[in-house]
C-alpha cells in the first residue's frame, strides 16, 4: 500500500521525492523517457495529473509510464474525471485552504462512485494552496485565495482542522511553476502541529531548495517544472531529498 509506505517513511524520517507528471505538458510518446529517467534518478513515485488536463490521454499516459518503470503511479487529480484505474492510488484531495465548495466536496462526490468501482487505493489528503508570488494554474483554476506566504498560523489551523476531520496527509503547494516555494517556517509549523505525512511542492528548482523543504519537515518533496525544463537535474534533486533522511533521523 502506497499510503503505508508514506506513513512509515514519515515515521522514520525517510524523505521521498515524487515527480509530478502533467499529461498536458508531455505527449504520451515522450513519457517513456520520463518514466525511465525518473526510475534511474531515484524518484520514489510519480504523481500524475494537473489542474487542466485538456487532453484525453490520461489512461494512455499512465500505461506508457507503467511500461517504462516500476514506480508507483499516484493520481493527483484536478477534477473528478481524472479518476483512472490504470494508476495504483489517488490523492483524494480536498482543497481546504479555499472556500470553493466544488473543490472541498463537490468533485469528491462525483469521484466517489467511480473510485468505489476501481481498485485504486484512496489516500485522503488535505490540499493547501499557499501564495508563491505568482498566480498559478492551480490558484486560477480553483478560483480560490491561497494562504498568505507569511501566515504559518493560518496554514496550521487549516491543516489541523483537516486532520481532525480525518484526513491522513497534508499537501502544501504554491502551485506548479510558482515563483517561490513554501517557506520553511510554514513547512515546519504544519509538520509540528499535525504530525501528519507532509507533501511540499511548487517552485522547487534546485537541490538546495529540495533540501530546505525536506529538512523543514516535508516527507515528500514534489518536483515538476524543474524536470520539464532540465531532466538532468532530477538525480541531484533526488539525492538532496534522500540525503536529508539521515539528517532528519539523527
Ligand atoms: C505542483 O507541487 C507541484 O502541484 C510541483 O510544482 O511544477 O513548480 O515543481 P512545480
Amino acid at each position: 500500500m502506497i499510503q503505508d509506505a508514506i506513513l512509515d517513511g514519515a515515521r522514520f524520517g525517510e524523505k521521498k521525492l515524487a515527480l509530478l507528471v502533467d499529461p498536458d505538458k508531455q505527449a504520451p510518446s515522450a513519457l517513456r523517457q520520463t518514466g525511465l529517467r525518473a526510475a534511474e534518478a531515484g524518484a520514489d513515485f510519480l504523481l500524475v495529473g494537473g489542474s487542466l488536463l485538456a487532453n484525453d490521454q490520461l489512461r494512455e499516459s499512465l500505461e506508457v509510464l507503467r511500461e517504462a518503470c516500476s514506480l508507483p503511479l499516484v493520481l493527483f487529480p484536478g477534477r473528478a474525471w481524472q479518476v483512472c484505474d490504470a494508476a495504483d492510488a489517488i490523492l483524494f484531495l480536498s482543497l481546504v485552504s479555499g472556500r470553493n465548495p466544488e473543490l472541498l466536496i463537490g468533485q469528491q462526490v462525483h469521484a466517489a462512485p467511480l473510485l468505489a468501482a476501481t481498485g485504486l487505493e484512496v489516500i485522503p489528503t488535505a490540499y493547501l494552496l499557499v501564495d508563491g508570488g505568482s498566480v498559478t494554474s492551480a490558484t486560477y483554476m480553483s478560483q480560490t485565495l491561497p494562504i498568505p506566504a507569511d501566515k504559518p498560523d493560518i496554514a496550521v489551523a487549516t491543516a489541523l482542522a483537516a486532520s481532525f476531520l480525518g484526513m491522513r496527509m497534508v499537501y502544501l503547494d504554491t502551485g506548479s511553476g510558482a515563483a517561490e516555494t513554501v517557506r520553511p517556517a510554514m513547512v515546519q509549523a504544519v509538520k509540528q502541529a499535525t504530525g501528519l505525512p507532509l507533501f511540499v511542492g511548487g517552485g522547487i528548482r534546485t537541490a538546495a531548495q529540495a533540501t530546505q523543504a525536506a529538512r523543514a519537515g516535508a516527507d515528500v518533496v514534489v518536483v515538476g517544472t524543474a524536470f520539464e525544463r532540465d531532466p538532468d537535474l532530477l538525480g541531484d534533486l533526488c539525492q538532496a531529498v534522500h540525503a536529508a533522511t539521515h539528517i532528519a533521523s539523527r
